[in-house]
């Protein structure tokens, strides 16, 4: 069993769950504008994650839950956001659910057609089969969410590192706006 306080969107600390902090500098390669983060402070957190993994990575018909909370901030004119991923096995599914914040989550298919769904206190997203997922933060408060997938799914990042989403989600005159990448 395990504890989630469900106000904070955080898993109780415990030995079982695996956390990790994304920091600009980690993320170095995800936004646009390199010359604009190279001016920011590299140890700046941009989102945090908890993942409970109660059965082997790579077990098939397992479940994973995991918490993660992205800061609110910019990168020149776009939005702190995760860094975004296909599953491994491309069919694997999710669920994302949100805690509290204003938030985008951006998908896009294997034609790199790029959408958005809003987030907001309450929404639940579905995820379908070979969607590659990324979550912004367009709010002023950190934006916290609850997520749930196969534990043989995997992460693919290398695809995302390499080419991005088809879209990216900046703050145009004040409003959070999809705008086509040029990659
Ligand atoms: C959610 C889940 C995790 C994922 C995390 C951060 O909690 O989808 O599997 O690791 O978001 O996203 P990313 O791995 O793309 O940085
Ligand atoms: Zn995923």
């Amino acid at each position: 069993m395990m504890q989630m306080d469900w106000a904070k969107g955080l898993l109780r600390p415990d030995v079982e769950v695996r956390e990790s902090v994304k920091t600009l500098g980690q993320l170095s390669g995800i936004f646009a504008n390199t010359k604009a983060l190279r001016e920011m402070d590299p140890t700046t957190v941009v989102y945090r994650v908890q993942a409970w993994c109660p059965i082997p990575e790579g077990t098939e018909g397992g479940l994973f839950w995991g918490t993660t909370v992205v800061e609110p901030g910019l990168v020149d004119s776009e939005y702190f956001m995760t860094h975004g991923h296909f599953h491994l096995k491309r069919d694997r599914t999710e669920y994302y659910g949100t805690i509290e914040g204003e938030g985008a989550l951006v998908l896009m298919d294997e034609t790199r057609a790029t959408w958005m769904e809003p987030m907001a206190a309450g929404t639940v997203h579905f995820i379908r089969p070979r969607v590659a997922h990324r979550v912004a933060n367009i709010g002023k408060s950190p934006l916290r969410f609850v997520a749930c997938w196969p534990s043989d799914a995997g992460h693919d990042y290398e695809s995302i590192r390499t080419y991005g989403f088809g879209a990216r989600l900046l703050n145009v005159r004040g409003s959070a706006m999809l705008v086509k990448s040029d990659a």
